[in-house]
């Protein structure tokens, strides 16, 4: 296996806190100043998901705020039932965190088509932060779109700033001059039937550069509603270029925190960073947990080169 588990996985789970007791899952990573955060979706004692906030030294043994760190607005119509799955890219020294916004539609709405039961209306938001404490709101950023995975690229390509994001079922890219208005969406990846990505597929862990591509780790979902990682590799100057996809996910469902919680059977990457030439891997488990997985640089970069679209 190309992605290994760490062994103290997994490596975020429930606390006692109202907050958090039901599950504290797909969160966001970054590192500054040697230190390594975890942005994580929390859901305690009511239906709200929150934002709480993990800090690490090694990457491995996390201690945690005692209260969420980001929480939706209830006077912002777009937020009021909470906030979800955020994503951090460094960008000239600002984290910049993409969430997912929550709400629902009139009952009269037709329901959004990755939506079960209610007619769940999501939007997805933008904030800056330098220390994951403290947030600037920049608003709603694909306004007319029930949209989710949104995961901004760290630096400008060909001038503009870029994301990838989902319109169900397919991964696109788009691009923007101030990361609010976003524009040229272009649809790049779409589930493949018979494969372990045939039903839907969604950006997971923010792009990062590799000399042979940008490496995108993302979530697919088969047809028994199982959801699993892999790669996709795009080109350097154009990553609407799709260069390798993973012909087998790299990571399956199997361990107990991966097959039982909130929804059963779910490996959500979300995060990554870079630590001495190993890729740590963050992941939501079965949407109770943070796992993590571990990839050398040097087994990452021959498993690309041998990767086809
Ligand atoms: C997706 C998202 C994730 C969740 C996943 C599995 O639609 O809502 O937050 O982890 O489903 O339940």
């Amino acid at each position: 296996m190309l992605f290994r588990r760490h062994p103290a996985n997994p490596v975020l789970g429930p606390s006692d806190l109202w907050w958090e007791y039901k599950a504290t899952f797909n969160c966001a990573a970054a590192e500054k100043d040697g230190r390594v955060y975890l942005l994580y979706r929390a859901i305690g004692d009511d239906p709200l998901s929150r934002l709480g906030l993990a800090v690490s030294e090694d990457g491995v043994n996390f201690e945690r705020y005692d209260l969420p760190v980001f929480e939706g607005d209830p006077e912002n119509p777009w937020e009021r039932l909470g906030v979800e799955d955020p994503r951090a890219t460094c960008l000239d020294g600002t984290f910049y965190v993409t969430y997912v916004a929550a709400s629902v539609y009139p009952a009269s709405h037709p329901r959004p088509a990755f939506s079960f039961g209610a007619p769940w209306r999501t939007r997805v938001c933008l904030a800056a932060t330098d220390d994951f404490q403290t947030y600037r709101r920049m608003g709603v950023i694909l306004p007319d779109s029930d949209n989710k995975d949104v995961v901004l690229f760290p630096e400008k390509i060909g001038g503009r700033y870029c994301l990838m994001h989902r319109e169900y079922p397919d991964i696109w890219v788009a691009f923007s001059e101030d990361l609010i208005h976003w524009m040229d969406h272009r649809r790049i990846l779409s589930p493949r039937p018979d494969y372990w990505d045939g039903n839907r597929i969604g950006a997971g862990a923010p792009p990062f550069k590799t000399e042979l591509g940008w490496v995108e780790i993302y979530h697919g979902v088969d047809d028994n509603r199982r959801y699993m990682a892999g790669i996709a590799l795009l080109d350097l100057e154009d990553p609407s270029r799709v260069i390798g996809r993973s012909p087998e996910p790299l990571l399956v469902p199997e361990e107990p925190y991966e097959r039982e919680g909130l929804v059963p059977n779910v490996c959500f990457p979300s995060g990554v960073i870079e630590r001495d030439g190993v890729f740590y891997v963050y992941y939501g488990a079965a949407d109770r947990y943070v796992a993590l997985a571990t990839v050398s640089k040097k087994d990452l970069l021959d498993y690309l080169a041998h990767l086809r679209e």
